[in-house]
């Protein structure tokens, strides 16, 4: 699949920071400093509807993880997926009358619209599950052939008991893990499975439904995590620096992701950080399609809303929180956009040298991106309160917001 169109990154005076990032596998902070070439793999879209501010938070999350990289002059090698067949999409598209592929093809092209105008940075490779499918299956088989799989009715299921470090990656006891995975695609009261953990791995073929060919498997279609752990170990390899998505990830996707990674590869864990951002929620709930309370970003941009606003919008909280999306947010983003335009279409103003390390420094720590907009918010009231004669500081905090931020002054 073709992603979308990159937006330039301004190099920036010096070098950045090495990221200090929280890793939920270990539950604390931890040091990355990647290699000349950083690596790191997000969760795409099940492009069933179209992208949600909860969405572009996530996805901020981590284009932020990529800007703080380039800024250390590392390369970023950047794998994302798009869940282009699974249970959402096909009931979507039985619901509403529509083609499965057809209502893919569309969402997908308007989440790049929407990650363009955002400024999001796109992958390198931008993998559908459908395509992936030839290098899936020999992944389950491989499993199946290891002993850590087994079939059900025609369906095939992965053993979560053949992996010693399962549930490192979660961290949570058996009970929560039951009742998430009943409410995050998981089947726990199927009967005859081992473990009511035990996620699918390849689905045979249902009638009226699509299906591939799956060699020893039969016709079917893939599982969920194994489409995440065929893309990331054939583009990234093992031990990549990120693995990355919203916090209702964890359990049971990155969970079992690294599980088949593990049984696959003898190594642990597949990625060296799992991070995870908070869930955005309107009126009061997670905002879901499911549920249906979402706020597009297609919308807001329709409204004429301009995009550096939704970006600036979803900046102002940090990643790993929880946060409610109301008018509010948004009027507060609109005026410190117009703020921020103003003090930099000064022809001059007050040097902004010690701003550059500050954004540098706010990222680094776990990515916080509210101290980063406090910093550049200190600035620009000086910069409209003082008659400073610095000619390149204007410039310097243009690029600075630019590349660190993704914001286009
Ligand atoms: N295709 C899978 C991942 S392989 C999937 O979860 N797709 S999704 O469309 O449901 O979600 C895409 C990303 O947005 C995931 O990282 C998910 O955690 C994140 N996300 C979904 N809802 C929210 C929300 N309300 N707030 C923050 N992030 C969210
Ligand atoms: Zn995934």
């Amino acid at each position: 699949m073709h992603a979308w169109p990159a937006s330039e990154v301004p190099a920036l005076p010096g070098k950045g920071r090495d990221l200090q990032i929280h890793d939920t596998a270990t539950q604390g902070t931890i040091s990355l400093a990647p290699g000349p070439v950083a690596r790191i793999y997000v969760c795409g879209i099940t492009p069933y509807d179209a992208t949600h501010i909860g969405h572009a938070a996530t996805y901020n999350a981590f284009d932020l993880v990529q800007r703080v990289w380039l800024d250390t002059k590392r390369q970023v090698h950047y794998v994302q997926n798009v869940t282009d067949v699974d249970d959402p999409l096909l009931e979507r598209a039985l619901r509403d009358n529509l083609d499965w592929t057809e209502l893919a093809e569309r969402e997908t092209a308007l989440f790049r619209e929407d990650m363009t105008a955002l400024r999001m940075l796109p992958p390198q490779h931008y993998i559908g599950a459908v395509e992936a499918i030839p290098g899936i299956v020999p992944l389950v088989e491989r499993l199946r052939d290891a002993g850590a799989a087994y079939e059900l009715d025609g369906d095939v299921y992965f053993s979560v008991e053949s992996d010693p470090n399962f549930g490192k990656v979660s961290n949570l006891d058996a009970e929560a893990m039951r009742l998430l995975s009943a409410e995050r695609g998981g089947d726990p009261d199927r009967a005859g499975k081992k473990n009511p953990l035990d996620p699918m791995l390849w689905m045979a073929a249902r009638p009226g439904e699509p299906s591939w060919d799956g060699g020893s498997l039969g016709p079917g279609r893939p599982g969920w995590h194994i489409e995440c752990v065929a893309i990331a170990l054939d583009h990234l390899g093992m031990t990549f620096d990120i693995q990355g998505g919203g916090s209702d990830l964890a359990f049971p996707h990155h969970e079992m992701g690294a599980s088949h990674a593990q049984v696959l590869t003898g190594e642990f864990p597949m990625a060296k950080a799992y991070v995870h951002a908070g869930m955005v929620a309107l009126h009061g709930e997670k905002m879901s399609k499911s549920k249906g309370n979402l706020v597009f970003v297609s919308a807001l941009r329709r409204a004429g809303v301009d995009p550096a606003a939704i970006r600036l919008a979803l900046l102002s909280h940090h990643y790993r929180a929880d946060w409610e999306w109301t008018d509010e947010v948004l009027a507060e983003a609109v005026a410190r956009l117009e703020r921020w335009r103003a003090a930099v279409s000064r022809p001059d103003g007050i040097a902004a040298d010690a701003l550059v390390e500050e954004v540098r420094a706010a990222l680094a720590n776990d990515l916080d991106a509210p101290a980063a907009l406090a910093a550049v918010d200190r600035w620009v009231e000086l910069q409209i309160a003082t008659d400073g004669d610095d000619e390149s500081a204007p410039g310097l905090v243009s690029r600075t917001v630019d590349a660190l931020l993704g914001v286009a002054l």
